[in-house]
């Protein structure tokens, strides 16, 4: 008999009786995630079709400008997962303060903080964007508070995000390793296409705009001379770069053939009192964790980013992650040269 592809569902029953550590919660709740993602990988496929480009004429409580994307993208996700009583509440880029489940609906055990759609940039020139999702346990009753939320990256239960590019990716771990599902659009479903995803410890390639050189600290000032020196300098071999204005994009190609992304503290940041420019809770612990469960390293250059006790829902963080090899070489760089 001629064997289909494994779905998603499939692989999580499959997987909690591999680790009996089936969580059929848990799996309720990711079934929802790939629900929200299929319907908005289908809205940024229509693009323009479907109305959803162009600035929606506000900003969110980080004082970015959304895009009509943004907005929509956090409605999507809300609308899909609220309603199957799997969730306690939600935290997003978008949204000021956390979104409790309503009454009317039942609570669950979990809480979701996302970002809706990362590389808003990207929505209006048809480059890749992606939802980023980290999913901790509520352990109080009732209705959750901003607090609940503040877990390290350490309490993830699942962390994942959904690639929208020229195929829809979904990516997920719970501590098992790292999968990968390819949205098959003509069975509406996310197949396993890449099992255990592994990064490798030694890469040539690195990814951080560049345009910020000026404001770089020493230690990243130093790394990227290093590598831009290529076979004659240093580290006696070429390197490249690649930076796609989108972390989903740049993590999606560290986790397929290595690399290390790069959004470090620097002097611009510094200046605007910014702690970093990416969010711990949404971005930096989803991705760490992911690239943590793939064999590579998360880190801000003077702690592991997973290890971080957050303070706020949209706490900002520096992120050096990747290849092991080089984000040991950047953490050494910054144990020399801080300061
Ligand atoms: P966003 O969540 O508002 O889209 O911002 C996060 C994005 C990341 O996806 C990307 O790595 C970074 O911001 C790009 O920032 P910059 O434009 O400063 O290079
Ligand atoms: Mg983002």
């Amino acid at each position: 008999m001629s064997q289909t592809g494994t779905t998603l569902s499939q692989f999580l029953i499959e997987q909690g009786r591999l680790h009996g550590d089936t969580d059929e919660a848990l799996n309720g709740l990711l079934s929802d995630v790939a629900t929200a993602c299929k319907r908005l990988s289908n809205l940024v496929r229509l693009g323009e079709l479907a109305g959803v480009l162009g600035a929606a004429g506000q900003e969110n409580v980080q004082g970015e400008e959304q895009k009509k994307l943004d907005v929509i993208a956090n409605e999507v996700f809300i609308d899909s997962l609220q309603r199957s009583g799997y969730l306690a509440g939600i935290a997003s880029e978008e949204m000021d303060a956390h979104y409790p489940i309503p009454a009317n609906y039942s609570r669950g055990d979990y809480l979701l903080a996302f970002d809706p759609l990362d590389g808003s940039s990207n929505i209006d020139v048809n480059g890749s964007t992606g939802t980023i999702f980290s999913i901790t346990r509520h352990s109080g009753d009732g209705a959750p508070t901003d607090a609940d939320f503040l877990q390290s990256g350490l309490s993830q239960v699942c962390s994942g995000y959904c690639l929208y590019s020229s195929a829809s990716m979904l990516l997920l771990t719970t501590g098992h390793g790292v999968s990968g599902f390819t949205l098959d659009n003509r069975e509406g479903e996310f197949i396993l296409t890449h099992p255990e995803i592994k990064v490798p410890r030694a890469t040539r390639e690195y990814a951080i705009n560049s345009a910020y050189a000026r404001h770089w600290l020493a230690p990243e000032k130093r790394y990227v001379e290093e590598c831009l020196a290529g076979v004659e300098g240093p580290r006696e071999k070429d390197f490249n770069m690649r930076w796609a204005g989108s972390m989903v994009g740049d993590v999606h190609r560290i986790l397929c053939r290595g690399g290390v992304f790069m959004y470090p503290m620097d002097a611009r940041l510094q200046a605007d009192g910014k702690a970093g420019k990416l969010r711990l809770l949404y971005e930096a612990n989803p991705m760490g964790w992911l690239m943590e469960q793939a064999g590579g390293m998360a880190h801000t250059g003077t702690q592991p980013i997973l290890s971080i006790q957050p303070d706020s829902l949209h706490q900002r963080v520096p992120v050096i992650m990747g290849s092991a090899e080089e984000v040991e070489r950047l953490i050494g760089y910054h144990q020399e040269l801080a300061g």
